[in-house]
């Protein structure tokens, strides 16, 4: 048996009730092939076997008191993966589906992409199974100074530095940001990021995701001759990825006619109105049916169906395995020419074979949507110096880094024979970096 297939067979005997963590284990080492079976130092150094098992997994109680007096008791999980080039960097998930499955694949993923970025962060991921929806500001308070009071005995700016993902935003990042604060004394803004702009955050960090996934679009289809003007774009999710994907695609002179929620999806064949969506989402918290209010000639639909429409462009930005091969099947019968990925792996591995198979350029999350933590990254920096960089200094920095990821991811997919295969160049570029440090630091 091979080295990659051994390790991909031991990891699933491991973690048998661990699917995200096995499917995302299993699409990185399945393209890295080519590269770790084909020298011995990564198999007589564990490299993989070593990758794949997190540095360490912290799991706490997480009590706290609702609204009506009763106790609640969520789970908390830090998963710290890989530290061989920086600190830990990664979000915090707060989603009644959060488990230690779903950590684990967003914290393996984080390595690869934190790498991808060319800058010093490490690999790690955490969160939990608290449900924000429905909540009032002081239940999210409660909760958030709970989850940090235990999660501040573990982080730090040149430890392990959190940040948001679904369910966190600016209104979560501040509360844990006052408690860590309080229980350790320690006004040191470089252990969070994603903070609101008078302690410590930066500027265009809210945007950095979505903006981000649209310029690594922007590149790659420069790249080709063409450009986003005029065409037609699919998103998925209506939170902070989808949003400020929307607004950029929008601003580049592409049309955007979809996005969702967990309960349904939008079509406004006029293009999404953007100031609509924000008042929904991020000042009323409101559910998308509220958009047919503002936009009498969009439909509203329940459930899901954001890739049924005919677009030259798709951005899942929602969550993991949400574009199943049914749904890449009906985009390639309508002629979308590029998946990009928003979100952490929402397109399933069997309709990202049919995708490539099927002559759709596709960029896989660790690559597109790289451009959230980089800017955290940037935020770490400039919390270093103690100083904040204008909105164009630090979108300047995050475009050069999107059209550096787009070229590294394309480069290293033509020289091991695979053009074109961006998920092969994001994982092999990725790899390298993380596993040059491990061999480097010997048997650690
Ligand atoms: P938000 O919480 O702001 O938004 C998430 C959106 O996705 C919401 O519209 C939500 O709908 C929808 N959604 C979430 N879970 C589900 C589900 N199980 N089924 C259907 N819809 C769902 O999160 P973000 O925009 O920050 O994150 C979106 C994706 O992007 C995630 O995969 C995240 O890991 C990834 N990502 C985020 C980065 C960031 O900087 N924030 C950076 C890189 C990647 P509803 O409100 O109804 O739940
Ligand atoms: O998935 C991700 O890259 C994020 N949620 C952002 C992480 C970060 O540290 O900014």
């Amino acid at each position: 048996m091979s080295y990659s297939d051994d390790v991909i067979a031991r990891v699933k005997a491991k973690n048998p009730d661990q699917p995200e963590f096995i499917q995302a284990v299993t699409e990185v080492i399945d393209s890295l092939r080519l590269v770790v079976d084909n020298d011995p130092k990564y198999e007589e150094n564990a490299i993989l076997e070593r990758m794949t098992e997190p540095d360490r997994v912290i799991m706490f109680r997480v009590p706290w008191i609702d609204d009506n007096g009763k106790v609640q008791v969520n789970r908390g999980i830090r998963v710290q993966f890989n530290s061989a080039i920086g600190p830990y960097k990664g979000g915090l998930r707060f989603h009644p589906s959060v488990n230690l499955s779903i950590i684990k694949f967003l914290g393996f993923e984080q390595c690869f992409k934190n790498s991808l970025t060319g800058l010093p962060i490490g690999g790690g991921k955490g969160g939990s199974d608290f449900d924000p929806k429905g909540k009032s500001d002081r239940e999210v308070m409660a909760f958030c100074q709970s989850f940090m009071t235990e999660l501040a005995k573990y982080i730090g700016s040149d430890i392990d530095v959190p940040a948001g993902d679904i369910g966190v935003g600016g209104r979560e990042i501040g509360y844990l940001y006052g408690q860590y604060k309080r229980v350790t004394g320690l006004a040191t803004p470089g252990v969070l990021t994603g903070k609101g702009l008078t302690y410590g955050g930066s500027l265009a960090r809210t945007e950095a995701t979505g903006y981000g996934l649209v310029y690594l679009v922007q590149e790659l289809l420069k790249d080709r001759g063409d450009s986003l003007d005029g065409k037609t774009v699919a998103v998925s999710g209506a939170g902070n990825v989808a949003i400020y994907a929307i607004e950029k695609a929008t601003q580049l002179g592409a049309k955007v006619v979809t996005c969702s929620d967990s309960t349904g999806w939008v079509y406004d064949p006029e293009g999404i109105d953007l100031a609509a969506l924000k008042e929904i989402k991020e000042v009323n918290r409101a559910r998308l049916t509220e958009y047919k209010k503002y936009r009498p000639n969009s439909e509203y639909h329940d459930g899901r169906g954001v890739w049924q429409i005919k677009v030259d462009i798709a951005l899942p930005c929602a969550t993991q395995n949400e574009l199943f091969l049914e749904d890449a099947k009906q985009l390639v019968a309508n002629g979308c020419k590029v998946v990009a990925e928003g979100a952490n792996m929402p397109t399933t591995m069997d309709a990202t074979e049919y995708l490539q198979k099927n002559g759709v350029i596709f960029v896989p999350g660790k690559a597109s949507n790289a451009g959230g933590v980089a800017t955290s990254a940037l935020e770490m920096t400039q919390n270093s110096e103690r100083l904040s960089w204008t909105f164009e200094e630090v979108d300047a920095k995050l475009q050069q880094i999107m059209v550096n990821i787009y070229h590294n991811i394309d480069n290293a997919a033509k020289e091991y024979g695979v053009a074109g295969n961006y998920v092969a160049g994001a994982n092999i570029a990725g790899f390298q970096k993380v596993a040059d440090a491990m061999l480097a630091h010997g048997i650690v």
